[in-house]
């Protein structure tokens, strides 16, 4: 999944593709270097970030996921916490809602993606961006994260979401030190034992950044150890922002993941 940022103020592309010519020209790059979801959003959740106006939101992505739609045959997945957002994306050819609030922000996000049959993406997060990083804490955080999300998907489920349509994230740097991301990446595999697929995104995100010493656009080669190490324990899809060192670092992780497998069909 690449990301499609076309914001301000992200991370660490904020300000690169906030206008819709770019932004789209970078969704075709991303797709091009091997990206089978673009992930578009129109509103940061950077820590400390302050939600955007609806009207502001709409006009940055809906332009954008039309003239994807007619370009790629990439999945367009829309990043937003807005129903209002969702709609009108899922209307311009999206056709996948990424939801970091796990359907808890926006009351009517549940009956549209059960009304429109679509995947969704549920992310944990511990708060909301604006305080999420002051002070997370938790007593066991993989356990924690687990049960909120199992918990998030049954209430979907309960609000008319198919299970097979249904996502889960643990959602690396929302609300979480760098240790609870550091566990949360070493203990993935009890996040994707609830049995759907799983979504990790850690891209370039600040806990690499502490690792290495690095800012954020020196944070792929960190970014690509989560990439395999993510495949390694069960992730389904890696949201990044740097496609083509991820999709290669996968190609030659699931070539030797599956080498078992390829030599032994032939005898069964
Ligand atoms: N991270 C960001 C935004 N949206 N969605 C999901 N499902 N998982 C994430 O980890 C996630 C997300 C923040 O990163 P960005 O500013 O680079 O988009």
């Amino acid at each position: 999944m690449g990301i499609v940022n076309v914001t301000p103020d992200s991370f660490s592309d904020g300000g690169l593709h906030d206008d819709a010519d770019s932004a789209v020209a970078h969704g075709l790059l991303l797709a091009g270097e091997g990206a089978a979801i673009l992930d578009i959003g129109g509103e940061s959740t950077r820590p400390g970030s302050l939600p955007v106006p609806l009207d502001d939101e709409l006009a940055r992505v809906v332009p954008v996921i039309e003239r994807l739609a007619a370009a790629t045959p990439a999945l367009l997945s829309i990043d937003t916490t807005k129903a209002a957002v969702a709609r009108a994306a899922l209307d311009a050819g999206a056709t996948m809602v990424n939801d970091v609030t796990a359907l808890r922000g926006d009351p009517a996000m549940a009956d549209l993606v059960a009304e429109r049959g679509c995947p969704v993406c549920l992310m944990h997060m511990l708060g909301e961006p604006r305080t999420m990083q002051d002070d997370p804490r938790y007593h066991d955080v993989v356990a924690e994260v687990a049960a909120f999300l199992e918990e998030r998907l049954a209430a979907a489920v309960a609000a008319g979401v198919r299970e097979e349509q249904v996502l889960l994230d643990p959602g690396i740097g929302f609300g979480k030190t760098v240790r609870h991301n550091l566990l949360l990446l070493a203990h993935l595999d009890r996040i994707a034992a609830l049995g759907r697929p799983l979504v990790l995104g850690a891209s370039r995100k600040r806990f690499i950044g502490t690792l290495l010493g690095a800012e954020p656009r020196d944070r792929v080669s960190g970014t690509v150890a989560t990439t395999v190490l993510g495949l390694a324990r069960g992730a389904a899809v890696v949201r990044v922002h740097d496609v083509r060192p991820n999709v290669e670092a996968l190609q030659v992780a699931a070539a030797v993941f599956s080498a078992d497998a390829a030599v032994e069909e032939p005898s069964r």
